[in-house]
């Protein structure tokens, strides 16, 4: 039985997501390295993994549970369906583990009805479908008890700018986002106590509409009935990372404007396409992890953090499916773990009159715990 709550300063539950664990491994140059994986085998993994101690939430999207048909948009209200039954089975593994929920999202990126887009398909037939699997994907997620709705740009974005209509893009998103807000009110789903909008630079299209966590934010004050109830979840180091951007700048700013609602966790190389790489795994991003729970300390934040990245291709084990996975989640925990007493150390850290580089040097020096005595005695034959 897991735990209530890690609540290891600022994290308060450590979640792997069903889309994570689950994902077979593929890549544009090459077919899965894993089989395919049972959404129920996944719930029992997921509980084994809160068993040992190393989790106590998880996400899902509408798919990664059951699969969706266009022509059945309410399957999951139907007692004789398939669907209906497979939710719940997950259900019960995921209660028995005493799992929490973290966020319910639609994806609106793996059928090719939504090749153009979900909410913003320029097609109304199609942003109509959009919304209904969204309303699904509530319902799905109010049936789990989960504690967000999140909205990924998924492929609401643009290879040819001169083919968007601009007049009404952002209102085709408003409108879908808004529409979140009021199913939510007029389903009385009590457990939603917010939303969030996960921004990505590019990938899977050429351009995203809300490319970057400040986009989000203006988006949410600029266009939204309900800016309260929506925040960001920012994906680091990944997303910001594509972008060229700053970590530590990311979560200062939106915890600033009271817009960090939970953080998508992993690494990345910077500018790259999507690594999705498993915290603190491949050559960059080690200072810039530690510097963000530093920072995120620093402010006072408190909240979940996901795992939102993949086991690497090369790890990835044909022959033990199961083993590989469960050795992900380790690594995952272990990497976060690394990463918080890392930062705990650079608590100590009194940067006041030093210059900026006497302040970077002596923060990597807590962070190593080198004694100023060793360091010196390296740097001059005298
Ligand atoms: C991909 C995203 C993806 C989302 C997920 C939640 O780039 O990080 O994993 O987080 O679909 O909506
Ligand atoms: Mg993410």
């Amino acid at each position: 039985m897991a735990k209530k709550g890690y609540n290891i300063d600022p994290v308060t539950l450590r979640s792997m997501p069903f889309w994570c664990v689950g994902n077979p491994l593929g890549d544009p140059f090459g077919g899965a390295v894993l089989p395919k994986i049972d959404s129920l085998d996944v719930a029992k993994l997921l509980a084994a993994a809160a068993g040992e101690g190393l989790i106590e939430a998880t996400s899902f999207h509408d798919d990664d549970l059951v699969p969706w048909d266009p022509a059945k948009p309410e399957d999951d209200l139907d007692p004789k369906s398939e669907t209906y039954a497979k939710l719940r089975a997950i259900k019960q593994v995921l209660d028995k583990a005493g799992l929490t929920v973290n966020i319910a999202t639609c994806g609106l990126h793996g059928d090719k009805l939504f090749r153009k887009g979900g909410l913003t398909n320029p097609d109304p037939k199609l942003r109509a479908l959009a919304k209904k699997k969204v309303q699904r994907t509530l319902r799905i997620g109010a049936l789990f008890g989960v504690k967000y709705y999140t909205y990924w740009v998924a492929r609401d974005g643009f290879e040819v700018p001169v083919n968007v209509d601009w007049k009404n893009v952002y209102k085709w998103l408003a409108d879908g986002l808004n529409g979140v807000y009021d199913y939510i009110q007029k389903m009385k789903f009590t457990n939603y106590i917010g939303a969030t909008i996960e921004p990505k630079p590019n990938e899977p299209r050429g351009h995203m509409f809300l490319p970057t966590a400040g986009h989000a934010v203006g988006f949410i004050y600029g266009h939204l009935k309900h800016p309260e109830f929506f925040g960001v979840n920012p994906e680091l180091l990944q997303h910001e990372s594509m972008a060229l951007l700053n970590a530590v700048h990311t979560v200062g700013y939106l915890a600033s404007m009271k817009k960090l609602f939970f953080l998508h966790f992993g690494s990345q190389i910077k500018a790259q396409f999507d690594n999705d790489f498993p915290p603190l795994i491949g050559p960059e991003g080690l200072k810039e992890t530690v510097q963000m729970f530093w920072a995120l300390r620093q402010v006072g934040w408190k909240g979940v953090v996901e795992y939102d990245c993949h086991m690497l291709r090369t790890d990835g084990d044909p022959d033990d499916p199961i083993g590989c996975r469960m050795a992900f989640i380790r690594d995952c925990t272990q990497a976060l773990a690394t990463s918080l007493l890392l930062a705990d150390r650079l608590m100590e850290l009194a940067p006041a009159g030093l210059s900026d580089a006497q302040a970077d040097l002596s923060a990597t020096a807590l962070m190593c715990k080198l004694d100023a005595k060793s360091v010196q005695g390296w740097m001059t034959t005298k």
